[in-house]
């Protein structure tokens, strides 16, 4: 049986919607989102940084989400919500799929770090600024791409389970703008969907 090792409000979130699409059965490891749970000597001999998603499975033990929701889609559902590799789809799959952690999360971290993780005094309004900008920057490419389309390549794939949970991150800290009308109807099809609200709840 799958395992994932989960933590509220977090990437993780990303691997229960995912197994909760594929209607998987799985057990669920759920920490709290504080290092008492994450810094755990349990938990980084399981991710050697403490953080998570982490999934097992039997011998296998795999960290970063983009790896997991792959390895998942591969060896679990047959390539299930994923386009074939000679489909025209697929390019553009592979890149939304990356885009989430190569340009949204980067941002999207920094945000959190200051506004969340830090003690109020060592926040920095500026580089929060300039964080929101290139959030909102890297957001414009992604309504432009949904114009005309339900899901990131017309039907529902696993990259939008990684760009669009990282679209409603960005949501959720303010950074789409009111003129990005695709993005947003976007985001409200992906808050819909029953198995990302109960992702979400988890
Ligand atoms: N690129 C990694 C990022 C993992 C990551 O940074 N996870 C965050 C939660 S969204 C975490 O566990 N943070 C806890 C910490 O840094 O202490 C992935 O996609 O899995």
């Amino acid at each position: 049986m799958l395992k994932l090792h989960f933590a509220p409000n977090s990437r993780a979130g990303r691997i229960v919607w995912l197994l909760e699409e594929l209607e998987l059965p799985y057990e669920l490891n759920r920490m709290d989102f504080h290092p008492k749970d994450l810094k755990s000597d349990e938990h980084r001999a399981r991710h050697p940084l403490g953080r998570v998603p982490v999934l097992e499975d039997g011998d296998v033990s795999l960290y970063e989400s983009g790896a997991i929701v792959e390895y998942i889609l591969e060896r679990h559902k047959n390539g299930g919500l994923k386009p074939a590799v000679d489909s025209p789809e697929f390019p553009a799959y592979l890149q939304w799929f990356h885009y989430c952690e190569g340009m949204i999360m980067p941002p999207i971290n920094t945000i959190v770090v200051h506004t969340l993780l830090l003690p109020p005094e060592r926040r920095d309004e500026t580089v929060l600024g300039q964080a929101k900008r290139l959030l909102t920057r890297g957001l414009e490419p992604v309504n432009e791409t949904l114009a005309g389309k339900d899901y990131l390549i017309g039907d529902f794939s696993g990259a939008d389970i990684m760009l669009g949970h990282a679209c409603f991150m960005s949501n959720r800290s303010g950074c789409v703008t009111d003129e990005m009308t695709d993005l947003k109807g976007y985001i409200s099809r992906i808050e819909a969907r029953p198995a990302f609200q109960k992702a979400m709840a988890t």
